[in-house]
């Protein structure tokens, strides 16, 4: 578990304030220019020695993503980071405290990465309906041009860097790398076919790294305190500290840091107070945000809590939104409404995901109802299977693994609705309301 000396994000809960000062007594903007001293190629090097992996979803190694980016960028032709504050997955809640009460850990970040890969700006794309948070992000780089720290010469190093906030306007999909940079290119928020990855052609045509809040957030601190300190944390390829969004049916919700790989049960009887009911009440968990497959509760309690070790159980880390289910939930229900929301969300255009993610919610509400035949489900199962994969982007990737999960672990339990055809059946918390 994490001792108190390893966290990086001391004022996560905002009981200081968020303001350059106190950030600064935190430790933050502190000799900036000595970090940037060792230049951008021993940047890169630290960041892979720490073995960190990008914290929006994918774990794809943060260092190794640096280093695509051109050495030697065309003045016609700059390199750009992009950070992705578009939070939207259900169930990740952890971008917007970092925003809300340490935004300047994300800000100092962006300079960091940003010279490791000779960016000449970094563009921060936030979720339109983080209204108070954008407001305190365009304040807080407000704070640090003030005092030298981004624009001509930043913080002393003879580097010029600029960082803007961009206010994105509700869509889901525009946190999909690709998609985000057509919208900030002011079109619409659709992803582009990959390759080219946008470290080859990304924003206006230009090289572009796109990263994560998180991402960027904890790269100062690495780079201060080392990268030994950072992998001494975590396990093998699953490295450091990770903000766990912990929700649902828990007794105190929160988001907490804590050391990759710790084991499921320890993170919730330590920061979220047990299961509601207790053990015994456990249901199952999606333990990386709506986009990963469920996790069946006899198998999630001594997991541990990263990228493998979720991996092996069929799902996923994710963000690390962790969202607990006990045995009050409609398990069917649930997965239906995350199968609207992908439905929702669909851009619509490639033709397994705008056609496949409509017809697997309306087979999925049959089911809930049990008003489907018994065959639809191995026919649903296959048409997952025909998204899976077969998509433009891994939203229909995101769509078809909740539904995968839910016949894999809980086949009974839609067999047993087709068997009482008809029936919506009401939980137990339904019928005590009632
Ligand atoms: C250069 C290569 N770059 C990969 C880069 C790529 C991207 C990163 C990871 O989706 C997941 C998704 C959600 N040359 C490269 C390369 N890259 N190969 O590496 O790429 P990828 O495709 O593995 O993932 P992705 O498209 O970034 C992210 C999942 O995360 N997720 C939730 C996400 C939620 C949010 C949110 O709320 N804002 O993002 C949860 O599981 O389903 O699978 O940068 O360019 N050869
Ligand atoms: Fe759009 Fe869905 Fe295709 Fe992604 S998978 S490009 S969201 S239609």
């Amino acid at each position: 578990m994490l001792a108190d000396k390893d966290r990086i994000f001391t004022n996560l809960y905002g009981f200081q304030p968020w303001n350059i000062g106190a950030a600064m007594k935190r430790g933050d903007w502190d000799n900036t220019k000595k970090l940037l001293e060792i230049g951008p190629d021993a940047i890169i090097d630290a960041i892979k020695a720490s073995g960190l992996r990008g914290r929006g979803g994918a774990g794809f190694p943060t260092g190794m993503k640096w280093s695509f980016m051109p050495k030697e960028p065309r003045a016609d032709r700059p390199n750009f980071l992009v950070i992705n504050a578009d939070e939207s997955e259900p169930g990740s809640c952890k971008d917007r405290e970092i925003i809300r009460h340490d935004p300047h850990k994300l800000i100092e970040g962006a300079l960091v990465a940003g010279f490791a890969m000779r960016a000449r700006a970094a563009y921060i794309y936030i979720r339109g309906e983080f209204i108070r948070e954008a407001e305190t992000l365009f304040a807080a780089v407000a704070e640090a041009y003030g005092k030298g720290f981004l624009g001509k010469n930043a913080c002393g190093s003879g580097y010029d860097f600029d960082v803007f906030v961009h206010r994105g306007a509700g869509a889901y999909i525009c946190g999909e790398e690709t998609a985000m940079l057509e919208s900030l290119e002011g079109k619409k928020g659709q992803p582009r076919l990959k390759p080219p990855f946008p470290a080859g052609a990304g924003l206006y045509g230009c090289p572009t790294t796109v990263n994560n809040v998180e991402s960027i957030a904890v790269t100062p601190t690495i780079l201060r305190r080392g990268a030994a300190w950072f992998s001494s944390i975590g396990n093998e390829n699953n490295k450091g500290t990770k903000l766990f969004q912990i929700s649902g049916h828990v007794n105190t919700p929160c988001v907490v840091e804590e050391a990759m790989g710790i084991p499921f049960r320890d993170l919730i009887e330590k920061h979220a107070g047990g299961i509601r009911g207790g053990w015994d009440n456990l249901l199952a968990v999606i333990p990386g945000g709506s986009s990963v497959p469920l996790v069946p509760a006899e198998q999630i309690m001594d997991a541990p809590m990263d990228f493998d070790g979720l991996k092996a159980l069929g799902s996923g880390l994710g963000t690390a939104a962790v969202i607990v289910m006990d045995k009050s939930t409609d398990i069917v229900r649930a997965i239906s409404r995350i199968s609207h929301f992908y439905k929702h969300e669909s851009c619509g255009q490639c033709t397994p995901c705008r056609e496949g993610t409509g017809w697997m919610w309306r087979v999925m509400e049959r089911l809930r109802t049990g008003d489907a035949e018994a065959s639809e489900i191995d026919t649903l199962f296959q048409v997952t299977k025909q998204v899976e994969g077969h998509t433009i982007c891994a939203l229909g990737d995101a769509a078809a693994w909740p539904i995968q999960g839910l016949i894999r672990h809980f086949r009974p339990e839609l067999e047993r609705r087709i068997a009482e055809r008809g029936r919506d059946e009401a939980t137990p918390m339904q019928e005590a309301a009632e």
